[in-house]
């Protein structure tokens, strides 16, 4: 028995972790050292304490008011559109603006044994999600004459098989030196009732990824925050890896955050549905947060202004620009990123060694969410966007409702199909048209393109000649 280790897990009342210690050979006993000494007891037991509260939601959402937003028909509005754009341009030209995304889900409602990155979603190219991020990374570098580094956020369950993935397809020509792949952290799942961590296996912890909040931290810890500083990196440019349309480096968002002088900025859509599966963004007592559509009680989320329109309507995308000074001084807040609480079904290793797969939520698992920034975020600003133009997730399998990848194809040639009939081309109704970044990046660069009256008769792929 190691004993040192002993000490530390009875301290804490967790010396159950050990109770298979003699039957793990020497490199399981290794792995599962390593993973008890990253455990913070000290925080789990507070978390554990702490479970049931969490922050009023009710009393919260009662207070929650329509947040100040740049919309969509400009009404209201302190900056226009093209002032916004030209802002937005002169920033990404002078190189100040870098990408991360999240890419650490385990994308379990898709079912996609690989990471979600990793799908194949070109409705005609089957180019991955990853690739066509970077084609469009790519493509604005090319624009304005700069380098944009991308930072790309995994977990241990999707790392390594990421990293593999960009070897062998070359960073789909992302140079070295502006890929940067790191990886979140993990927390692991307690016991509801005793709060005691669970064993996924004899050797091995119930561990889970940290939520998107771990950004902060990875970023600092990998190296990749001090990095983009270094590089001038003033902006930085967030989404998540499951929605092919984002606009990524969008220059009028950008323009709204800079004229603005926010630390974070928001993109949001305005809900057609009440229950739509997407945060809420509110204001509370002055301040911009978001509260998460699971936690909105449903007759706040169905509450109507005299028009008929939803009184909590502006939805995050989870796309945002972040200040990097900003995102610097949060990470020294310990505290900058609450934990928040799920109840889930987690399976895990009994006593007797028994394999156990509850029918009910048996565990809590503790998550940070990288939008909890925005109450501390000065200025924070939120941006109305067309969702046809700029949200289309990847988040279910075939035969859900919406967001599936049928959806989700479907939504792609629609849009590139508006670009290229915006030209003045004509497209035959039952073909696909698909558009890369590198052939066009926006609708304005497919007018420079098509001649009007073009006819297109097939299923086609608009690529760049290489
Ligand atoms: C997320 C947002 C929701 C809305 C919606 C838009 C949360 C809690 N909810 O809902 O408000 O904006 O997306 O599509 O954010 N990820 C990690 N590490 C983690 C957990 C998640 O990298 O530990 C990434 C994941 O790879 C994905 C993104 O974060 O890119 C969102 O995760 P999700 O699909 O579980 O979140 P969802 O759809 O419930």
């Amino acid at each position: 028995m190691n004993e040192k280790l002993l000490k530390y897990c009875t301290a804490a009342g967790q010396q159950h972790l050990l109770t298979f210690w003699d039957q793990l050979d020497a490199s399981d006993q290794t792995v599962l050292a390593e993973q008890i000494e990253r455990l913070d007891f000290d925080l789990i037991a507070r978390l554990y304490a702490h479970r049931d509260d969490q922050g009023n939601i009710r009393e919260l959402a009662d207070k929650a008011v329509s947040p100040p937003a740049f919309r969509l028909d400009g009404h209201g509005n302190r900056h226009s559109a093209d002032e916004a754009r030209r802002r937005g341009e002169e920033a990404l030209a002078a190189g100040q603006v870098g990408v991360v995304v999240v890419a650490g889900g385990q994308g379990t409602r898709l079912g996609f044994e690989h990471p979600k990155g990793m799908f194949p979603i070109g409705p005609v190219s089957e180019r991955t999600l990853f690739q066509i991020h970077v084609e469009r990374i790519l493509a604005a570098s090319r624009r304005y004459g700069v380098r944009i580094p991308f930072m790309l956020m995994t977990s241990p369950a999707t790392h390594d098989e990421t990293v593999a993935f960009f070897a062998e397809n070359k960073n789909f020509g992302l140079a070295d030196d502006d890929l940067v792949i790191f990886c979140q952290g993990t927390m692991p799942a307690v016991d509801m009732e005793t709060g005691r961590v669970l064993l996924a296996e004899p050797g091995r912890l119930a561990l889970s990824p940290d939520g998107h909040g771990g950004t902060l931290a990875a970023l600092d810890r990998s190296g990749a925050l001090a990095k983009i500083q270094e590089r001038g990196i003033r902006h930085l440019f967030y989404f998540q890896v499951d929605n092919p349309l984002v606009a990524i480096g969008d220059p009028e968002f950008l323009g709204y955050h800079l004229l603005s002088e926010a630390a974070m900025s928001t993109q949001v859509v305005a809900k057609q549905d009440p229950m739509e599966r997407v945060g809420n963004v509110v204001e509370v007592d002055g301040r911009l947060m978001v509260i998460e559509y699971s936690d909105l009680p449903d007759d706040v989320a169905q509450r109507r202004a005299a028009d008929g329109s939803l009184d909590v309507w502006a939805g995050s995308i989870a796309v945002h620009v972040f200040d990097v000074d900003f995102l610097a001084r949060s990470v020294d807040q310990a505290d900058a990123l609450p934990f928040h609480i799920a109840r889930k079904k987690v399976a895990y290793v009994d006593a007797n060694g028994q394999l156990v797969t509850p029918d009910e939520p048996n565990a809590i698992k503790f998550e940070r969410f990288i939008f909890d920034l925005m109450p501390s975020a000065r200025n924070a600003i939120v941006v109305e966007i067309d969702p046809a133009e700029a949200f289309a997730p990847l988040k279910n399998a075939p035969g859900a409702e919406r967001d599936t990848p049928e959806w989700v194809q479907q939504q792609m040639v629609a849009q590139h199909r508006r670009w290229l009939e915006a030209a003045g081309a004509e497209v035959a109704d039952s073909v696909a048209v698909e558009i890369s970044p590198l052939w066009a990046l926006d609708r304005e660069q497919v007018a420079e393109k098509i001649e009007a009256g073009t006819r297109i008769e097939r299923t086609t792929f608009f690529e760049a000649e290489s």
